[in-house]
């Protein structure tokens, strides 16, 4: 048998190569270890808007008003294409977010309502279990944020230019862009908070591309010279429709307001409606920028003496190129976000959120503004990234909403949910895993009249193909077939053919009321 006698420079060799490995091995169980650990959560808030405005929804917006960063985040992780909200408003939205719980459960049903800040809330129990809890931007829930280590509130609506921030420590204006600062100081508290050693949850939270769609600086020209695509039912006349489409306040023709909208400020008009809240907060600077661009297009108006429908579809032109500015600042301020995360590594173990508080008309129907139970306001844009975990580029079809939050926070971070919820979690859906037994329907109910837009309360229910709707006050139904009229322009309720379907789904209705525990006199039957 020959003896194997090794060299000692060799010896040297392999001794190094054994170290090398070594500690690579033990390198890799440190990444492995802070990998697996709970995932950061960046939850990325946007007020109003519309999946139609996204390009990754490859909607009629996707080629002229791409938005390439959010879509970054659906192409490296999951597109929700049926992602509601329980309750299509603001404030509602953003309790049944923090509760998930329905707004008869959380108590918030109109955006007058103020939110009981004592009751559970996710970012109270990720607290509590070892993570660092931050929410900037945009609250609107009228008490004081609960549940935060750090919290830094836009007063009420907010303002586009030079806004007021509220901290627990400061209260005043701040120079500048919203969109732009929000992301600021959302930069800021990571930067500052990434050595604590902690897992954290930041609720980033945007004001725009919220009324009056202000655009900002780096902005005003861009969409200047691109004629956008009219929606097929810009001039719906509501037929088969009810009481409630009909006599809403939310159409670009009636609604819509040349000055405080469309911000065609003249010098008699100034000094009224939302000026001080708007063009009237901004500095010289901002004010010289600004006019360069709408001093023309305010006497291109005044010459034109537009009527009926082609000032409609002047407005509508309008509305759109100043709603989708303000989306691409939000668009580029979401593109920062993520680059920090990368540089920083932070990518690789974080739960990345886009979505908004609701969705919103962009012309469909003629209208701009939600809170009605059809697709283009009661859906939301959802889009989720989490490395490793969710596979890049999926698309889910499944039925979810603004009330799965919560849950799906919690689990992800390893914590049982308490029974208030009412959501389900999307952990498994998110890995392309929807159990069986995922629901069929979702619940709905809207509750703000009278009020702003004049909206008729209103309840329902919608599954993968049909919808079910009732104006309890006005004892009104409707009845949509998505499949056949994804644009919800025919009521099929009471269509004979459609028998059995409709009173399957009045008993699912009834069902899933009492599922949910909702007791509400006028609809209670
Ligand atoms: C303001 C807006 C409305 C909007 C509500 C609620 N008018 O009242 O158009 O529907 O907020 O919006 S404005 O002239 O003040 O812009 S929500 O997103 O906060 O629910
Ligand atoms: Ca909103």
């Amino acid at each position: 048998m020959r003896k194997v006698h090794f060299q000692p420079i060799k010896s040297l060799f392999l001794f190094l190569l054994f170290a090398l490995i070594v500690a690579s091995c033990t390198k890799k169980e440190t990444e492995e270890v802070t990998a697996s650990g709970p995932p950061n959560i960046l939850f990325i808030f946007s007020d109003d808007h519309a999946f139609q405005a996204i390009s990754a929804y490859e909607d009629r917006f996707s080629k002229l008003a791409p938005t390439p960063n959010i879509d970054r985040i659906a192409d490296r992780g999951m597109r929700f294409d049926r992602a509601y909200v329980t309750n299509s408003i603001c404030a509602p939205s953003r309790a049944t977010i923090l509760t998930g719980a329905h707004s008869h459960v959380n108590g918030l049903r109109t955006n007058g309502d103020i939110f009981d800040g004592e009751q559970i809330t996710f970012p109270k129990l990720l607290r509590e279990n070892g993570y660092t809890t931050a929410l900037i931007g945009k609250w609107h829930l009228r008490s004081k944020p609960t549940g935060f280590d750090h919290w830094e509130i836009l007063p009420g609506q907010g303002h586009y230019y030079n806004p007021d921030f509220i901290s627990d420590t400061d209260t005043g204006a701040v120079e500048g862009y919203v969109t732009d600062l929000i992301t600021d100081k959302s930069l800021a508290w990571l930067e500052a908070n990434k050595a604590d050693g902690k897992p954290f949850m930041l609720m980033l939270q945007h004001k725009a591309p919220h009324r009056e769609w202000e655009k900002g600086p780096d902005h005003l020209e861009l969409y200047e010279d691109v004629e956008f695509p009219e929606p097929f039912n810009l001039f719906d006349d509501y037929d088969t429709r009810g009481t409630a489409a009909k006599e809403q306040d939310m159409t670009i023709r009636e609604t819509m307001q040349l000055d405080s909208d469309l911000k065609l400020w003249t010098e008699e008009n100034r000094n009224k409606g939302s000026f001080n809240r708007t063009y009237g907060r901004m500095n010289e600077e901002q004010r010289a920028a600004w006019d360069a661009v709408y001093d023309p297009i305010i006497q291109e108006f005044q010459e034109k003496n537009l009527q009926g429908e082609e000032l409609v579809r002047w407005k509508y032109q309008r509305y759109m190129r100043d709603y989708l500015a303000t989306i691409r600042s939000v668009d580029d301020n979401v593109g920062r976000v993520l680059d920090y995360l990368e540089e920083n590594g932070l990518d690789e173990n974080t739960l990345i959120v886009y979505t908004s508080d609701q969705g919103f008309y962009l012309g469909e129907h003629g209208w701009f503004d939600k809170r009605f139970m059809y697709e283009e306001s009661f859906r939301t844009p959802l889009l989720m990234q989490w490395q490793g975990k969710i596979p890049e580029g999926t698309v889910n079809k499944d039925l979810v909403s603004n009330l799965d939050f919560a849950q799906t926070f919690l689990d992800v971070a390893g914590i049982e949910a308490p029974d208030r919820m009412q959501g389900r979690s999307l952990l498994p859906l998110m890995t392309g895993d929807t159990p069986e037994n995922w629901r069929d329907y979702l619940y709905y109910h809207y509750y703000e009249f009278p009020g702003v837009h004049s909206v008729n309360k209103h309840e329902g229910i919608t599954g993968e193909r049909f919808k079910l709707m009732h104006f309890y006050e006005l004892d009104e139904w409707e009845m949509y077939d998505l499949q056949e009229d994804p644009m919800e322009m025919n009521n099929i309720y009471n269509h004979p053919e459609y028998d059995s379907i409709q009173s399957s789904l009045t008993d699912r209705f009834k069902r899933l009321k009492r599922q949910y525990g909702v007791i509400h006199p006028k609809s209670d039957y």
